[in-house]
């Protein structure tokens, strides 16, 4: 099978070109450094299969971030038939040199010069066969966002490779990448002959956007005042859809499953209903809310924005000892921890990119928003729920700061980096739907692997041993509580919290579920029962407890092998485990001292 590799500068649209052509769903934003793992997909090429493999944006063939080192393993150690060189035509100026330094490595490759559609806007013409004479290799316009051009592209790829030129071993690729080669001088002149650009690129809309948004003071205030509205707006469309959920499982238990499972052993029906169904329907009742949050965050990180925040922030981060990249890699760690900290690869400095590990697992990801919003559902009145959703997400923010101050001592660093400003752009309905339906895969994924694991224990751990009344303190679940209770008491968190968040430690998607089984309800009844059982400021606490405790066993792996280290990884656990007892201590104890 022959294999064709998709290399570039970051932010290019290699993966959107790899999803359009493969049908694949590669994660695709508006930021440098999106894509920090190989993927491949097959497709189909002239009769034959191809692999497409999509590498990690890069700027330079010898540079030495994790991911530049990602691409040259790649290459040293994969035959590769045919390279596609992704260019973003509007900075042909800039990006031609990666495209060189591929050539004089004797790759067969295509020169993709892509962003079509914008180069066309500025005003930059290019003629594409003067080019390819001149870099001796096909140039191909493309739009991979809009599809112009991806035909002509498969087109030339499939006469290049029936070429059959002899592929080079990726052994002589290793060896070459060693030796270095001048190639300022070739660039000018190609450039010189084959493109004409306008004095000033006609950046209008974004340069008055840009005006407003980052504006010297005011960027800011508008930056957090977006992050509510859009929480808002998550929570306003999101919560009714969740109750709606709710109810629609209620009805297909009693209707359904109820009449449907009588005739099986008790305990069967109870592990089955009260257990599995239970725990499994209330985490589900959030997808609709989730999926909500990624078609938002979706457009955001599509949108430019996250570059803007970056650079907002760039300044005050600096004290922190992060940079403005930290700040984008917590906002991306608001969906997930696990693709936030491999986010952090494009880092070249190991001080930095560590202490931006450190403090990424505070980040409040969209399975701790599902425990938020269900707490807050149960304690707080609707005209409250944003507000106190709103001060988690400060709450996080806060930790994340204190956590990079604490800590700038051990992991220092001093790596100069160049914020790109990208033009603002709007993901298609095609892009937006792609990456809803790759999260509700992903979490599909985690319930089948976490949550019913997680919720078939808390039944058995609730439910037996079998002599004594359910949930109560004889069970081995009331067991566990007890032995908790000298830490746990002091914090407000009674044997029913303290089992969610034992078993929190594996996801915290099975938090929700497993208060469902170990209450035995579900939906509006669940919710009920546990307003009387608990007053707001136990629920507070225990969501703090939830925001800064390790997020998950993913992220927990993921430390460890991001940074090669045990000791690192056990660091990040005793840390927040400590920071969380401590914050939830302060605040229920003084909380209560007010008479709270
Ligand atoms: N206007 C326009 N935007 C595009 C085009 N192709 C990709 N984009 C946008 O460019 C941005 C970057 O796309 P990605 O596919 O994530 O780029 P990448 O090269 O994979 O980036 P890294 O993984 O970070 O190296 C996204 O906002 C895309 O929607 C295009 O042809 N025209
Ligand atoms: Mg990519």
């Amino acid at each position: 099978m022959k294999r064709i590799a998709l290399l570039g500068m970051p932010n290019t649209g290699k993966s959107t070109l790899f999803n359009r052509i493969t049908g694949a769903s590669a994660r695709v934003g508006n930021w440098p450094g999106i894509t920090v793992d190989l993927m491949s997909a097959k497709l189909p090429l002239g009769g034959h299969i191809a692999e497409l493999v999509d590498l990690p944006g890069i700027y330079d063939l010898h540079g030495f971030s994790d991911d530049e080192q990602v691409v040259r393993h790649f290459l040293s150690n994969n035959d590769v038939d045919l390279i596609f060189i992704v260019l973003n035509a509007t900075q042909i100026e800039r990006q031609l040199s990666l495209a060189l330094q591929v050539r004089s490595l004797g790759l067969p490759a295509i020169l993709l010069l892509n962003m079509q559609d914008e180069a066309k806007r500025a005003g930059i013409t290019i003629d594409t066969q003067a080019m390819s004479k001149k870099i001796n290799m096909p140039v191909v316009l493309l739009s991979a966002k809009y599809g112009d051009g991806c035909p002509a592209t498969l087109e030339t790829a499939s006469t290049k490779l029936a070429e059959n030129t002899k592929a080079i071993s990726a052994k002589a690729i290793a060896q070459r990448l060693e030796a270095d080669s001048q190639i300022e001088v070739e660039m000018e002149s190609i450039i010189h002959n084959t493109v004409q650009m306008p004095i000033a690129l006609n950046n209008d809309t974004t340069d008055s956007i840009d005006k407003v948004l980052l504006h010297p003071w005011l960027g800011l205030p508008i930056f957090f005042v977006a992050l509510f509205l859009l929480f808002q707006l998550i929570f306003t469309l999101g919560a009714p859809m969740q109750e709606a959920m709710a109810w629609l499982f209620d009805l297909m238990r009693t209707s359904l499953l109820e009449p449907l499972l009588s005739t099986l052993p008790t305990w069967l029906n109870g592990l089955l209903l009260d257990g599995v169904f239970n725990g499994v329907s209330t985490v589900a009742a959030f997808v609709p809310i989730i999926v909500l949050f990624f078609l938002v965050m979706s457009i955001v990180e599509d949108s430019g924005y996250l570059s803007r925040a970056a650079f907002l922030m760039d300044t005050f981060m600096n004290k922190l000892g992060l940079d403005g990249r930290g700040f984008v890699m917590v906002l991306m760690g608001f969906g997930c921890n696990v693709p936030a900290l491999m986010g952090t690869r494009v880092m070249r400095s190991k001080g930095m990119r560590l202490l931006t590990m450190l403090t990424i697992p505070l980040s409040l990801c969209s399975a701790r928003l599902q425990v938020f919003v269900f707490m807050i559902a149960v304690l707080f009145k609707p005209s409250q729920a944003a507000w106190v959703m709103f001060s988690l997400y400060m709450m996080s923010m806060l930790t994340i700061f204190l956590t990079a101050i604490l800590f700038k001592g051990q992991f220092k660093n001093n790596e100069p980096f160049i914020l790109e400003l990208p033009p603002y752009r709007f993901p298609t309905p095609r892009q937006i739907w792609q990456r809803g339906w790759q999260e509700v895969r992903h979490f599909l994924k985690r319930a089948t692997k976490f949550i019913i694991f997680g919720v078939v224990m808390v039944w058995l751990l609730t439910n037996y041993p079998s002599n004594v009344a359910t949930a109560s303190v004889g069970t081995y679940a009331g067991q566990i509580g007890s032995f908790f209770a000298p830490v746990l008491d002091p914090i407000g968190i009674d044997t029913q919290l303290a089992i969610a968040l034992i078993f929190g430690f594996v996801a915290k998607e099975i938090v929700v579920g497993s208060l469902a089984v170990i209450y035995g309800l579900q939906g509006d009844a669940l919710m009920q029962t546990m307003g009387q059982n608990l007053d707001w400021v136990q629920g507070m606490s225990f969501m703090l407890f939830t925001l800064i405790y390790t997020p998950c066993l993913s992220t927990i792996v993921t430390l460890k092998s991001e940074s090669k280290s045990s000791k690192f990884m056990w660091l990040s656990i005793v840390w927040s485990l400590t920071l969380a007892w401590l914050v939830s201590f302060v605040f229920y104890q003084v909380a209560r001292s007010f008479g709270l």
